[in-house]
């Protein structure tokens, strides 16, 4: 660092575990030195003039990306590695089949080798940070330690980040342990491990945002889901939106879609000009904590403080907010560069870019000039939709929850679930195609329960079941939806306009919250009929409505079957009742052929 660190004597009286513990970790890593990060804005603009000097973070056009950075990651490090992320439980079924597992003791001992001497020679950073609004009673907080400066400006944008933090956890006297170096960035030395019993993450060998910056997808959903599940709430991949339809009324909406299914842009969307009078407000793009409250209604706070989104697709059509919001202040990660020096990625339609993510002079046999998964952080106050709701300690009540994948086929444009337990059911079911937020193979239909495969600290079983006992406290649950965006014809078109237009389905939703528009019964749940929806304004041929909310029956046999069979995978920890839900749809079918 430039210039003098903080001492852990300039700062307020923090609690004594996080001074022992660092000094744990320092004496094991031996870094160079120690720096408690304060989140001020002198301590950001260091980092990032340091990281400027040595050539790993890159200034972009001063006048029409002000304040904007590009950051190149190792090419072999660009996704979260699903298959190096373990949960270490003391018992092997309680982490279930849905995660890799390794006992605690061994993944310790295993860590503790890697990360012996790491630091040598680098800045061991103490980041203290909050998850949720500093005054929130759901919100909770922990320390990560870091040797990535990149991490750090991350962390400062995504978190509550700093001072303020360090006192809250003096405060409530406990928080949770995040670990984490680069090491080499070798893919043979790279892990992340998750200890819930012990709050407790250790992650090495990869700066990549889900993997490194672990405020977000290691503590605020694997570390909080184990946790919400003992006290009684829920962590979920879910984006928080505040719909205001034409009367005024404002209702909030939460939704699960799998990793870069399109959360961003919900979460952000514009009206259509052919549905004047409505807004929408964005409290959250990915995670919600979810607490039932005194009235019997389920609220939400976002426990984040900015967003990590993917770049590619982002325009002035496809999303004008987060276009509007990426135009400064913001770092981008493996995007490309045109010969002004912006930042460019596929579906950004001005410029051509002339240097690839790796820095490489564009060639298009190369591949994609942006890599699919580059992103972008930027603070959430910088979203022109931006409700400072999200700043409520309480959070947020939640009228209506919604689910939904990626798939070709089968799932309908939207549909309702006759019941919180049929929704239970409908949620466990999530199946979508696989994206580039995750290293493997891409396009491939796999189960995302509730779009939380990569990220429930637990075994399913006993999510599916927590989930059922959190409707039975809810005297005024929310309903529960599904929706598919992406269904397509024989020919492989998409069938509806999707982004802004997915408004209607959104107000269709309302409204049957409201009891004010009608449904349905299919099989699978209730359906709108062709009436219920509004799509006054938008051009959509009536066949092509009628199949987007309509289910083939023998698809949805064979999905059922898989579904059943994809349960029973859980063994005697998947409750009973998915099992009555999925006979019961059974039963409907057979009536209705
Ligand atoms: C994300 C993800 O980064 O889900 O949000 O991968
Ligand atoms: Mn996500």
């Amino acid at each position: 660092m430039a210039s003098a660190p903080h001492t852990l004597a300039s700062l307020p009286d923090i609690s004594k575990n996080v001074a022992t513990w660092v000094a744990e970790v320092a004496a094991l890593t031996q870094p160079e030195r120690v720096h408690w990060c304060d989140g001020s804005t002198a301590e950001r603009d260091r980092l990032r003039e340091d990281l400027v000097r040595r050539g790993e973070l890159r200034p972009l056009n001063p006048e029409t990306f002000p304040r904007c950075y590009l950051y190149r990651s190792d090419p072999a490090d660009v996704a979260r590695v699903e298959h190096l992320t373990f949960v270490c439980t003391q018992s092997q079924e309680d982490a279930g089949p849905n995660n890799n597992w390794l006992a605690p003791a061994a993944a310790r001992a295993q860590m503790r080798e890697l990360f012996r001497g790491c630091m040598r020679g680098r800045t061991l950073y103490v980041v203290p940070y909050c998850m949720g609004p500093l005054d929130s009673p759901y919100a909770r907080c922990g320390v990560e330690i870091t040797d990535s400066a990149y991490v750090v400006l991350n962390m400062g944008m995504m978190t509550r980040m700093g001072r303020a933090a360090l006192e809250r956890i003096a405060l409530d006297g406990s928080f949770v342990r995040g670990l984490h170096s680069t090491g080499e960035l070798d893919p043979a030395r790279r892990f992340i491990m998750h200890y819930p019993e012990e709050l407790a993450i250790e992650s090495f060998g990869s700066g990549y945002g889900g993997n490194a910056l672990l405020g977000k997808k290691c503590h605020a959903l694997r570390i909080a889901s184990f946790q919400a599940r003992s006290e009684g709430w829920l962590a979920e991949h879910m984006l928080i939106a505040g719909l205001q339809n034409p009367a005024g009324e404002t209702h909030y909406v939460a939704a699960a879609f799998p990793s870069s299914c399109g959360k961003t842009n919900l979460a952000m969307l514009i009206p259509p000009e052919s549905l004047p009078g409505w807004k929408v407000f964005t409290i959250g793009d990915d995670i919600a904590w979810l607490q039932p409250g005194d009235d019997g209604r389920l609220w939400a706070i976002n426990p984040e403080a900015g967003y990590f989104g993917v770049v590619p697709g982002t325009n002035r059509a496809t999303n004008r907010n987060a276009f509007d919001m990426i135009s400064h202040d913001a770092i981008f990660t493996n995007v490309a560069l045109t010969a002004d020096n912006e930042p460019w990625w596929e579906g950004r339609k001005k410029h051509v870019p002339v240097t690839d993510w790796r820095g490489r002079p564009y060639d298009a046999a190369n591949g994609p000039a942006a890599h699919p998964n580059s992103r972008f952080t930027v603070a959430a106050t910088q979203n022109p939709s931006y409700s400072t709701a999200a700043e409520d300690p309480h959070g947020v009540p939640i009228s209506a929850l919604i689910f939904g994948g990626r798939r070709r086929e089968l799932a309908p444009l939207v549909y309702e679930a006759r019941s919180w337990q049929h929704g239970v059911l409908v949620a466990a079911s999530v199946a979508s195609e696989t994206t580039a937020a995750a290293t493997g193979q891409v396009g491939v239909v796999r189960r995302d329960p509730m779009a939380m495969k990569p990220f429930t600290g637990y075994n399913f079983g006993d999510y599916f079941a927590h989930w059922l006992r959190m409707g039975q406290r809810l005297a005024h649950a929310p309903r529960i939806f599904h929706v598919n965006w992406f269904r397509q014809n024989a020919a492989g078109q998409y069938l509806w306009p999707g982004y802004g237009e997915n408004l209607r389905v959104l107000h269709w939703m309302l409204e049957r919250c409201a009891g004010r528009v009608g449904a349905q019964d299919g099989a699978i749940g209730l359906l709108p009929r062709p009436q219920d929806l509004n799509v006054t304004g938008v051009e959509i041929d009536p066949a092509v409505l009628a199949e987007l909310t309509s289910v083939p029956a023998s698809a949805l046999q064979r999905e059922l079957a898989e579904v059943r069979v994809y349960l029973q995978g859980f063994g005697a920890r998947t409750p009973v009742a998915l099992y009555e839900e999925l006979d019961q749809i059974g039963r409907r079918l057979e009536t209705q052929v």
